[in-house]
């Protein structure tokens, strides 16, 4: 336990709080104006949300893994736009920092990272490199003490407020796949980087992602994540599997929404001169999807005590990710089908977290790559 209990409970509370009062209210305005309002991301800051998984001797709340699901599963209670804002900060930006960096790199950049103060961002995705991830192009050539990197990153999520990038790139161009890949930090500001237009997406809109273009970009050499090249692809690998288990929760916490969302509208909504939650059809729909959000919740916290005793659970978090998210797709759908006609409007909510849920299908790798590595694990340990 990171935190003791009570201030945990707090944080809990808190979260549960600022969710239903102050995000719920805002999620049309800000599916409208696809803007997360300054003052809001103000009040994140103070709630200390950017810095939930940093340790404390960095500024942070340095929760654990299971006490960051179950924030994670509170902040699935809204738009995931809302922690999209944070999401890097504390997950796929950091996160290489945090287990791989050097005692320099931690020093200096974490503590801003908790803060809020600097945002940051995970470069990894290519035009022509998206789940064969090892095979991207992005050369990082070294010049002196420094690397010159030439290249371009796609979809890359809050590359516009980014003030730096856990960025992959090539060092070794004679070496094909993963071991020719170094991880890193790279700020916004240096010389030959620039953010794209933000890209115009089905959902989530509020979460802004872009390209990032690297024209002749020096980055001093000392910026190599933990100092050493050519194990980039290992820190993006472990990133993911921590990031994985925070969407399934995150998918969790969105389909306990949307659940509960149904249980009301279906309380209310009368036909056949009775509410619709007394026809079994509906009923049924409401118990698969409260059945199935259960199994996800179960396992994600499973997962996550697994990793707290420091078992690898490369495995476990694809099982999760692939779970959860097509489960949230699942009750998402119901949804739609619960609430008929309504439930095709923007008017209510569920239109648009039937949009939002789609991506958790895809980013941080698709259902298909969760099955490959699922499958892969099993086979390993059978050798
Ligand atoms: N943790 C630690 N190390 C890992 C790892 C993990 N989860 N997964 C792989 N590695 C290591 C391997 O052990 C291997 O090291 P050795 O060469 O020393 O044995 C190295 O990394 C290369 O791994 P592998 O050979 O499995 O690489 P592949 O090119 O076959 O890629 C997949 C594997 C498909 C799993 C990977 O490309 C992937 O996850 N793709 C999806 C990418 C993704 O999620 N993109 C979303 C972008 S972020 S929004």
């Amino acid at each position: 336990m990171a935190l003791d209990t009570e201030t945990f409970n707090i944080l809990l509370e808190t979260v549960e709080r600022f969710v239903a009062e102050r995000l719920v209210p805002l999620e049309a305005q800000v599916a409208s104006e696809d803007q997360v309002p300054a003052d809001v991301i103000a009040e994140m800051k103070e709630l200390g949300l950017f810095g939930l998984t940093i340790p404390e001797e960095y500024g942070g709340l340095g929760l654990t893994m299971t006490e960051e699901i179950e924030v994670a599963i509170r902040l699935g209670g809204t738009t995931p736009a809302f922690r999209s804002i944070f999401g890097t900060n504390i997950g796929i930006g950091s996160q290489g920092i945090v287990m791989d960096g050097t005692p320099q790199q931690k020093a200096h950049y974490l503590p801003k990272l908790a803060s809020g103060e600097m945002i940051s961002s995970f470069a990894l995705t290519e035009p022509e490199a998206g789940s064969d991830a090892g095979s991207l192009k992005t050369s990082a050539r070294l010049d002196g003490d420094h690397y010159v990197l030439n290249g371009t990153k796609r979809f890359i999520t809050n590359s516009p407020s980014a003030d730096i990038f856990t960025l992959m790139a090539r060092t070794d161009p004679d070496t094909p796949g993963a071991k020719g890949i170094s991880a890193f930090i790279v700020e916004r500001n240096s010389p030959g980087l620039s953010v794209g237009s933000p890209d115009k997406k089905m959902g989530q809109q509020g979460a802004k992602t872009a390209d990032v273009i690297l024209e002749d970009c020096r980055v001093p050499a000392a910026n190599i994540i933990g100092g050493v090249a050519g194990v980039g692809f290992k820190t993006a690998m472990k990133v993911l599997d921590r990031g994985r288990l925070h969407i399934s929760a995150v998918s969790v916490g969105i389909a306990e929404r949307l659940i509960k969302e149904c249980v009301n509208y279906a309380s209310e909504r009368k036909q056949f001169g009775k509410a619709i939650a007394e026809f079994q059809l509906i009923q049924a729909m409401l118990a698969d999807s409260k059945a199935e959000s259960y199994a996800a919740r179960t396992m994600v916290f499973d997962a996550a005590k697994k990793k707290e005793a420091g078992e690898n659970i490369t495995l476990e978090a694809a099982c999760c990710k692939m779970f959860a998210t097509e489960m949230v797709g699942k009750v998402a759908d119901r949804a739609v089908q619960i609430f008929g006609g309504a439930g095709y409007l923007s008017e209510y909510p569920i239109e648009r977290l039937y949009r939002d849920v789609r991506l958790f299908r895809i980013y941080e790798g698709t259902t298909q790559i969760q099955q490959l590595i699922i499958a892969r694990e099993l086979l390993k340990e059978a050798e």
